[in-house]
């Protein structure tokens, strides 16, 4: 067997990367080729992603990436959930919005006025979250104009290679998507005011999207084709969590921290709707049963806070250091408190709730945030464990959260479990090990491509204390 190549393109809500991943031999590796950061940005009509920096890194990270392996084979790409862009005649209409932009708190409203949640969770089997793709939809002016609606990786996926499909894993973060049929709800779509007609022809992971356009394939060096992954940055993440038996749990942590195990049935009982645990669909129709915990977004937007006030730049390790050397008991807040969700002066946010516990010292605030990030992260798994009834024996901790090694340690103590952290890029690995095997370069089943990251990534251990 030879090594064989394919360019993951993985866009996380504070940054984005173009890697090439490498895979044969018993290899399976990322050389970065590039890396641009990403956030919300305040437009007159709300927060939107700057979407035409982001592709345009995305296309010259390409055209880096063949230039350093010219064998690469495939695309294949990734980002966070719900967002998307409306596109009329080829053309996109408007920036899309962040979906930590507020106009969502109407959109929530007539939503559960038309289906309540009882209804809408029995059909998508989705948690409450208010951005979730239905209540954008609802409220966006110009959907009306839209001939098709595309989430984030199919709009980029659509303009290198003009075909629009929606990509399956991320389509079940839209909420209109059937839980147990996996098919496109029309129904509630047409119900909700929303046309159906606007919800393009469903692909899975693996499938071939199509090949780069000549103008695109001319200045990323080659013609390529894209092949659609699980284009949900989560369903990446868990392909390469290595998960090696039915009671491990996983977190995926990266400004979110998702908590849950993998299920091949879903749990739609009052019990899990009540708890809020999601049905997100995974790669080979697993269902991701995970509850969302706010994650890293807490810290690094204190620390944008902190450097906006000193104006100089922190150092995150010396911070989490010094974090770690405080002793004593830190206050723990509500991780998931809403008003913790829209940016902007976290720390004060934070101190509110805490009132006169808060900490006045930065290291002992810093403490405060990942000891509460770890207790929600506890509660999150003892709940996945409880609906699931399923015993857990271990917890991997994938993405950037897993290099945050306090993090790694209160989550082992407050669950009383051994965390075994890693892979750090675990989004881009997953990515990559869905086109590597549509390309005949990995094996088939999902146990097999988590053995090989396993062989690959030897995770750290981190046991209770
Ligand atoms: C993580 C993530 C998560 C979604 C959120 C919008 O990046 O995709 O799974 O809930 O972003």
């Amino acid at each position: 067997m030879t090594v064989r190549a394919v360019a993951a393109v993985d866009l996380g809500a504070t940054s984005g990367r173009v890697m090439i991943g490498r895979i044969g031999d018993g290899r399976l590796d990322l050389e970065l080729v590039s890396r641009f950061p990403n956030g919300p940005i305040e437009r007159e009509d709300g927060l939107h992603w700057d979407f035409g920096a982001l592709y345009e890194h995305v296309v010259a990270g390409l055209a880096e990436a063949v230039r350093r392996e010219p064998d690469i084979e495939s695309i294949g790409i990734d980002s966070w959930a719900v967002d998307y862009g409306l596109v009329k005649d080829g053309e996109l209409l408007a920036e899309p919005f962040h979906y930590r932009d507020d106009r969502t708190v109407r959109g929530v409203a007539e939503v559960h006025a038309e289906a309540p949640f009882a209804e809408l969770y029995g059909r998508n089997g989705l948690q409450f979250l208010p951005f979730n793709t239905l209540y954008q939809y609802r409220v966006d002016a110009r959907l009306a104009d839209a001939d098709t609606a595309l989430l984030i990786p199919d709009l980029i996926a659509f303009l290198l290679t003009g075909t629009s499909v929606a990509e399956r894993t991320n389509a079940s973060t839209t909420g209109l998507l059937g839980v147990e049929s996996g098919e496109w709800d029309s129904e509630l779509a047409e119900r909700l005011g929303i046309p159906s007609s606007i919800l393009p022809t469903l692909v899975d992971p693996g499938e071939t999207i199509g090949t780069l356009r000549p103008e695109l394939a001319e200045r990323v060096g080659k013609e390529l084709p894209v092949i659609a992954v699980g284009s949900h940055d989560t369903a990446s993440a868990v392909v390469a969590a290595p998960l090696s038996t039915p009671h491990s749990a996983y977190i995926s942590c990266g400004t979110w921290g998702l908590v849950g195990v993998e299920l091949t049935e879903p749990v739609l009982t009052d019990a899990a709707r009540e708890a809020n645990f999601t049905h997100e669909l995974g790669v080979d129709g697993r269902y991701r049963f995970l509850h969302n915990v706010t994650g890293l977004w807490l810290l690094s937007e204190t620390v944008r806070a902190w450097e906006t006030e000193d104006g100089t730049s922190i150092d995150l390790s010396e911070l989490l250091t010094a974090a770690s050397a405080v002793t004593g008991d830190v206050p723990i807040f509500d991780a998931n408190d809403s008003s913790l969700s829209a940016p902007g002066d976290m720390p004060a946010r934070i101190t509110a709730l805490l009132g006169s516990e808060a900490p006045s010292s930065r290291p002992a605030f810093a403490r405060s945030i990942v000891e509460s990030i770890a207790t929600a992260f506890a509660d999150a798994v003892q709940t996945a464990s409880d609906l699931s009834r399923r015993e857990l024996d271990s917890i991997h901790l994938v993405g950037g959260g897993s290099l945050n090694r306090l993090l790694c340690q209160a989550t082992a103590d407050r669950t009383g479990l051994p965390v075994l952290a890693g892979p750090v890029e675990a989004t881009a690995l997953g990515n990559v090990l869905v086109q590597a095997r549509a390309l005949g370069a990995a094996p088939d089943s999902l146990e097999e491509l988590r053995a090989l990251v396993a062989a690959t990534h030897e995770p750290e251990r981190f046991d209770p204390r």
